[in-house]
């Protein structure tokens, strides 16, 4: 459905004109080195060009005072030296005589955005602004911003279309207090920040930026805030937060839109946020994201000094919306202690408005908020080293490998008599068997019967997986006779003839290859209402729920603060996805799941499922092509029973999986089971 990008080269005229060097690096090449690099790399051709507009009056004053308009109004005719003065009365901003424009263009560009996606001219897509907006207030310019411009969107798209629910991302690495005052007592906005605090020495240094800020009055946990309490968070850190927080809640919450303030300060390189995550995370945040909403997302830049590590994230980030498979996450070794301290204190400081988080510890982290007073003398220490240690800009990462997508992006399997969806194609290898392999399959598999049709969907299925891993197909879809014959078939050749991992996810009580995981090359997650023995293989993991896969806000929050969880952990290189035909998992669920599940293994997923399971090959297919699925419905309290034990299972997997982890040790907070 289009991927739509809004630029326009005016947003680059306006500059620094005196010296000030906490506003130095906000500058005009941001926007430019951006643009270019999405020329270079053939996405900006593949966008849907959307062209500004200049917000109204009445657009910035669905979140502006009338007083600080008219105030900012005068600035284009203002001396440098009454510029400077002007600027004075707000913190870490600079005006220019052209900045009212751009500010105008940079709201403009947002409402432009939420249009194109509303009005399903295009599925989703990004804007590259300034000056970013998430800083500004009712009544005052902050931290480079001067309009809020995602915050203007977010009044504007609940007012034109009606929307009940927005939700707002804001994975910039400043607190964004501005969206933050304008929706705190708005349960229908809710906003996610995370973002550098060092227990409140880091600017701007609000007592509000910290997790127990969670919303006022109607809006009580409508405000998530992640306070980064140390520099150097990595992508576990990152993921950690996005499985055990945004997206259950997120999920639950259950948006009609997707807002993103697409701040790349966050990444690698950048001289604020002095993080060390890498460009390509951002494919995965926006993956993670793509699928709420149906697939409803505007991303509107805000932050992103480092030029390189900026230009790199935004074509992460604008790659991964037009639907190109995401890399392979790499080296995520779990959270850091501090990361967990704050996992744990948003947890429960939600804990009390999210079903989905009732069960995290109930315990605040022993002392992490006191830190915020203990720590005032550490800050002349930490500026005194400053001059030995490499600045985050002097940071080296390697560039981000070219994404190169498959020629076909999904190809079938398919019985005879069934027709292949649109935009697929039938595959099988009917002309071509191996003969050797045709001989090793039947005797493995078919000892006892000589099914030609058999025989040729699992040779067509082994050929298949080949393709994948050459990486000239993404994905696929077999409706095959036994599911069970199929997944083991395909877990044997992996093992033996790929050097590298597999994921089965088994939905459904299937008989599973729960032998073939002892020696690590295959991760085995099979969900099911069967009891089944305790489980005791670190690769082989038996999920039961009490209804099956038949509860939605259960499963869902199995899919995500587990399934996704150590799927990222093991990094699969090919994904195999089961359904059997009594699993209960409403479509929905399936849809959003397969869905999700193409994070992994740059999309390489194969799914199973069986011959009389005609009618779900559509939906599934569609999945696979990436678009986006329906949504759940705003989800209700999972059974008790099954958070109990969904919880305890967590809990127990936790010590071989670190991106299961969410409290840290030694903060005395296990968790409450
Ligand atoms: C949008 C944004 C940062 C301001 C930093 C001021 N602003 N020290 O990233
Ligand atoms: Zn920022």
């Amino acid at each position: 459905m289009g991927t739509a990008l809004i630029y326009d080269e005016e947003m680059t005229k306006y500059k620094l004109l005196w010296v000030d060097p906490t506003c130095k690096i906000e500058v005009p090449q941001r926007l430019t080195v951006s643009h270019e690099a999405l020329v270079k790399n053939g996405l900006a051709d593949r966008c849907v060009p959307v062209p500004v507009r200049e917000a109204t009056d009445a657009d910035i004053l669905l979140v502006h005072s009338e007083e600080y308009l008219e105030a900012v109004k005068k600035t284009p005719y203002m001396t440098l030296e009454d510029l400077k003065e002007f600027t004075l009365q707000y913190g870490d901003v600079y005006f220019h005589p052209n900045i009212y424009h751009c500010a105008k263009l940079a709201a403009g560009a947002a409402l432009q955005l939420v249009d194109s996606v509303m009005t399903g001219k295009v599925r989703n897509g990004m804007a590259l602004v300034r000056p970013p907006g998430h800083h500004s207030m009712r009544s005052a310019a902050n931290g480079f911003c001067v309009f809020n411009n995602v915050a203007i969107a977010a009044r504007y798209a609940k007012q034109k279309y009606g929307l009940k629910r927005v939700l707002i991302v804001d994975w910039d690495v400043h607190h964004g207090q501005g969206v933050q005052y304008c929706f705190e007592d708005d349960p229908s906005v809710l906003y996610f920040s995370w973002h550098r605090y060092e227990h409140q020495k880091f600017w701007p240094q609000l007592r509000e930026s910290d997790y127990d800020s969670v919303g006022k009055d109607k809006g009580a946990g409508f405000n998530i805030n992640v306070p980064w309490n140390k520099v150097g968070m990595k992508n576990s850190d990152y993921l950690s937060v996005f499985f055990h927080i945004l997206l259950p809640v997120a999920y639950e919450f259950c948006p009609d839109l997707v807002l993103v303030c697409a701040g790349f300060d966050s990444a690698i390189g950048d001289p604020e946020g002095e993080m060390c995550a890498s460009p390509d995370i951002f494919a995965h945040l926006t993956h993670l994201l793509m699928n709420l909403a149906g697939g409803k997302l505007c991303a509107v830049l805000e932050g992103g000094y480092h030029l390189t590590s900026l230009a790199q994230s935004v074509c992460q980030t604008v790659q991964t919306l037009l639907g190109d498979p995401a890399p392979r996450p790499a080296n995520l070794d779990g959270p850091c202690q501090s990361a967990l301290e704050s996992l744990h204190g948003v947890r429960s400081a939600h804990r009390q408005y999210w079903s989905c988080l009732k069960h995290a510890a109930e315990t605040p982290p022993s002392d992490i908020s006191t830190k915020r007073i203990k720590l005032e003398e550490e800050v002349e220490e930490k500026t005194e080293k400053a001059g030995e240690e490499k600045s985050a800009e002097e940071e080296v990462w390697p560039e981000p490998p070219k994404r190169v997508t498959p020629p076909l992006r999904t190809a079938l399997v398919l019985p005879n008599g069934v027709a292949c969806p649109d935009r697929c194609k039938r595959f099988s290898c009917s002309d071509d068997p191996d003969p050797v392999r045709v001989n090793k399959l039947r005797e493995h598999f078919l000892k006892d019967a000589d099914d030609t049709d058999a025989l040729t969907a699992l040779s067509s299925l082994i050929a298949l997986v080949e393709k994948m891993e050459k990486n000239e197909i993404c994905n696929g879809l077999a409706l095959v006779r036994d599911v069970s014959m199929a997944m083991m078939c395909v877990v044997q050749h992996a093992a033996s003839a790929l050097s590298n991992r597999v994921l089965v996810v088994c939905v459904g009580d299937a008989v599973v290859p729960s032998h073939s995981t002892e020696d690590g090359k295959t991760l085995l997650v099979q969900f099911s209402n069967k009891e089944s023995e305790e489980q005791t293989c670190k690769y082989y993991i038996p999920v039961c729920l009490k209804k099956g896969c038949s509860d939605v806000s259960a499963f869902t929050q199995a899919a995500l603060g587990l399934l996704l969880a150590l799927g990222y952990e093991y990094d699969p290189s090919l994904v195999v996805l089961v359904r059997t035909p009594d699993s209960g998992l409403p479509d929905s669920v399936w849809r959003q799941l397969t869905g999700l599940l193409q994070g992994l293994a740059q999309g390489h997923t194969l799914v199973l499922l069986q011959e009389g399971e005609k009618a779900c090959v559509g939906s599934t297919a569609s999945s696979l092509l990436g678009d986006a699925a329906p949504s759940l419905g705003q989800l209700h309290a999972p059974q008790m029973e099954d958070v109990e034990a969904l919880e305890r299972l967590r809990h127990r997997l936790q010590a071989h999986w670190k991106l299961l982890q969410t409290t840290a040790p030694g903060t005395g907070g296990g968790d409450k089971h």
